[in-house]
């Protein structure tokens, strides 16, 4: 117990860091030794991180996650790291929420914020075309052609651009991912 209080007093703001994303002490211990094993020369932030390295495993966004550093071109300090971990943390079904607690970032509408914002790379409420691209090509990457990557974007926007305005807005986004189940497709287990 000794060397795990001691992991968790070096954090700052650590109780802030847990009641917000819901991380019990052993997951934020474990999470900061893998950001420290990621952050070899010890500068507190990175630059990129591949989450499936850190978790062995890969549900559909993965691969959108692992480039979102990339494309935003922002470093990553401990915080963030451990608040976009928060996002893939399975829905505690047997903890009920308390009345007055704030909502928690695995909520089914913060993972679609979230998700919606990789996509939303220059902030301004609305997937373009050109956004889209990108995210795909980063997540299909070599396995289709430009051509596919085109059709396939077209094809996403036709479906949810309900106001025609060749751009899909977070409230189309999340009317077309109605059927999907989000807590699933985004949700790790992060420990066993
Ligand atoms: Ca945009
Ligand atoms: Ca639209």
């Amino acid at each position: 117990m000794g060397s795990t209080n001691s992991t968790l007093l070096k954090i700052p703001n650590v109780e802030v860091l847990m009641q917000e994303t819901g991380f019990s002490p052993a997951h934020i211990i474990r999470l900061h030794d893998r950001f420290k094993a990621l952050d070899k020369e010890g500068r507190g932030h990175l630059w990129s991180f591949s989450v499936t390295k850190i978790i062995n495993k890969q549900p559909l966004c993965l691969e959108v996650i692992n480039n979102y550093v990339n494309l935003r071109k922002e470093t990553v300090d401990f915080h963030t790291f451990v608040k976009i971990l928060a996002h893939f943390r399975p829905v505690d079904k047997d903890r009920p929420k308390e009345p007055n607690s704030p909502e928690l970032i695995n909520s089914r509408s913060n993972k679609l914020k979230f998700a919606f914002q990789l996509y939303d790379q220059d902030k301004d409420g609305k997937i373009s075309r050109d956004e889209l691209l990108k995210v795909l090509r980063a997540m299909l990457g070599m396995q289709v052609t430009e051509e596919q990557l085109e059709s396939i974007a077209d094809r996403t926007i036709q479906e949810a651009d309900l106001d025609r305005d060749d751009a899909i807005s977070f409230e189309e986004f999340r009317k077309s991912l109605e059927k999907v189940n989000i807590d699933h497709k985004m949700s790790i287990r992060f420990l066993r």
